[in-house]
């Protein structure tokens, strides 16, 4: 008897478990059909994809026991793919939901605008009647969401299915359920344990509310809502990470400049060119202290990349798990885990494939990971030869969601005489830019990729990569740039340009971040959802309060955390 969690095998459902155990819930899972019949109350906490989610219930043979569950009047909460199950269908797959909710799911519009829908936006009540009787939704309050099918609100041609809806929230032009209750059952499309200290709040609530209480009625009866000139999504501050084994073997955050990320030698002998770039790694603080920090601060979301890949641990005992698992028990809002997601091979021959490696980290509790090296090489084979389909994007996105897979892009401005270059880029060369070194004055330059942290250029340039890694189904584009890495010179605004007028899907901007104002410039300047930065949090120039404040003096829509 008690609270259970269903666990569908395919999603990360990690997030859910912390939050619980964070506030000192305990909860057993359903492993077979019949332990629904011991649970008094029931999350699902369904992140990932909802074919997979339906196919995964179905094998399992968990479906109909938990239509069964539902209709028995039991308390039921659902979220993101666990609200979505409880409609009919969905754009993303042929499987059929529950029908519960007599309603489809459809996929944003992205002629408009970046699908999926990520990052943090409100959520307004139908009714203001509903305040009374709660679910621990404010609106004042800010939730994570990340997805690209949603209910959009439609009262005229579903009205049975929008009595159900709760609140409903904006993207774009477009409004969605984004949270529905009716009976004993309540779901939200946005990620309450991913939200905060608001998104604790309302599981809290719900968890610890008597039984009685979660039959909820009269339905709210729908009405027409118009959309505001202006959504409320705000623009992402990400805290990024770079985690590697020091000389000693402890795990540090380290940050390079331009990625290299040994101290200088302070030698002034000139035969000791080595010992120049030879110095200690920067130590720079322990990664899950410093990610509890940035957490408390008001990150948005969180980055750890494993920047040595710790090429000799078998998987399971990858040193770079167990600084997931601890940050995730202690952090609830995203995290994204980067470096070495690709096929691997263990030291005893083992293979792993990427989904595996992927797998893994989700389990100890990121929530998207970020893939550098292994993207530039997908997409090299996509234009060579078409192929596309096995690799470690396309297996990780069609198990987990598109949402759960960033890619991260390590470019480096290659020089070129614009008078003479007649190379495969010059259409996308950019001229007459006074900023580069010294040594390069008066040459145009296009964004050249890298892999392994930068060591080896490739003849592929940002453009090409980022169209490739949408075609191949990336959610999100993190773009760092070699060329301001530390440097606190700003973002690079034609680099984070390109990118973000070129694709469809989220693009977070990195690299060079030095004031409050480097920022709102590159929110100004650019479309970008998301800007992250290391170095001047690492350092404390600069704390995510007043980034976020310089936003907001600046009209930009900000996430501010109380206190
Ligand atoms: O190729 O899939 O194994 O992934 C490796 C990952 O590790 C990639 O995301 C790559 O960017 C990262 N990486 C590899 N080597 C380094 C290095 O520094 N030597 N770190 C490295 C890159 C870049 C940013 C950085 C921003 C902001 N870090 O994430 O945090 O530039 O810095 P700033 O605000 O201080 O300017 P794979």
């Amino acid at each position: 008897m008690g609270l259970y969690l269903l666990d569908y095998g395919a999603g990360n459902v990690q997030s859910l478990a912390n939050s619980l155990t964070k506030l000192g819930h305990k909860f057993t899972w359903i492993s077979q059909p019949s332990d629904f019949a011991k649970a008094t109350s029931l999350v699902f906490p369904g992140v990932g994809a909802f074919e997979t989610a339906i196919q995964h219930l179905a094998d399992r043979g968990l479906l109909e026991p938990l239509r069964e569950y539902i209709n028995s009047g039991r308390p039921y909460f659902g979220i993101c793919i666990g609200m979505q199950v409880l409609f009919e269908s969905s754009d993303e797959s042929p499987s059929k939901g529950l029908g519960i909710i007599p309603c489809h799911i459809s996929r944003f519009d992205d002629s408009n605008k970046s699908v999926p829908h990520m990052g943090w936006n409100t959520a307004d009540l139908i009714s203001t009647s509903q305040a009374s009787e709660s679910e621990g939704i404010e609106e004042s309050s800010f939730y994570y969401f990340v997805h690209s099918f949603c209910a959009k609100y439609d009262y005229e041609r579903y009205p049975k299915a929008m009595e159900w809806a709760y609140t409903t929230t904006q993207y774009g032009d477009e409004i969605f359920v984004s949270s529905v209750r009716k009976n004993n059952a309540f779901g939200t499309q946005f990620h309450p344990e991913k939200s905060g200290t608001a998104g604790l709040k309302l599981i809290d609530e719900w968890l610890s509310k008597p039984e009685s209480s979660h039959t909820h009625a009269p339905p709210s009866i729908p009405k027409p809502i118009t959309p505001r000139p202006e959504h409320r999504l705000t623009k992402r501050i990400v805290a990024c990470m770079d985690v590697r084994a020091n000389d000693q073997g402890d795990l540090v955050v380290t940050k390079g400049d331009q990625y290299d990320v040994r101290e200088k030698s302070t030698t002034s002998d000139s035969s000791s060119i080595k010992a120049n770039t030879a110095g200690a790694v920067r130590n720079l603080g322990k990664p899950v202290s410093l990610a509890e920090k940035y957490y408390s601060s008001g990150a948005d979301e969180l980055c750890l990349l494993n920047i040595t890949s710790f090429r000799h641990s078998p998987l399971h005992d990858q040193p770079m798990l167990a600084v997931v698992r601890a940050a995730a028990q202690e952090i609830f809002v995203p995290l994204t885990i980067g470096g070495g997601i690709k096929d691997t091979v263990d030291p005893d021959g083992t293979k792993r494939p990427a989904l595996e490696v992927a797998s893994a980290y989700f389990r100890a509790g990121a929530d998207k990971v970020s893939i550098g090296s292994e993207a530039v090489y997908a997409v090299e084979k996509l234009l060579a030869t078409g192929e596309k389909g096995k690799g470690a994007i396309e297996t990780i996105a069609h198990a987990y969601g598109k949402q759960a897979v960033v890619v991260s892009i390590d470019p480096r401005r290659a020089y070129v005489d614009p008078e003479t270059y007649d190379g495969p880029y010059k259409n996308e060369l950019v001229y007459g830019k006074p900023d580069g070194p010294e040594t390069e004055r008066g040459k145009a330059w296009w964004y050249q990729c890298t892999v392994s942290g930068g060591r080896e250029n490739r003849q592929l340039s940002v453009l090409q990569l980022a169209k490739g890694v949408e075609e191949l189904g990336a959610g999100e584009i993190l773009v760092n740039s070699i060329d301001r890495d530390g440097t606190g010179l700003g973002f690079d605004l034609d680099l984070v340009n390109l990118v973000r007028k070129n694709v469809r899907i989220p693009v977070v901007a990195s690299s060079g971040a030095g004031s409050t104002e480097h920022f709102v410039d590159v929110f100004r300047g650019t479309d970008v959802e998301a800007a992250l930065a290391a170095g001047i949090f690492h350092r404390e120039e600069v704390k995510i309060e007043e980034v976020k404040e310089a936003l907001i003096g600046a009209g930009i829509n900000a996430r501010i955390v109380p206190q």
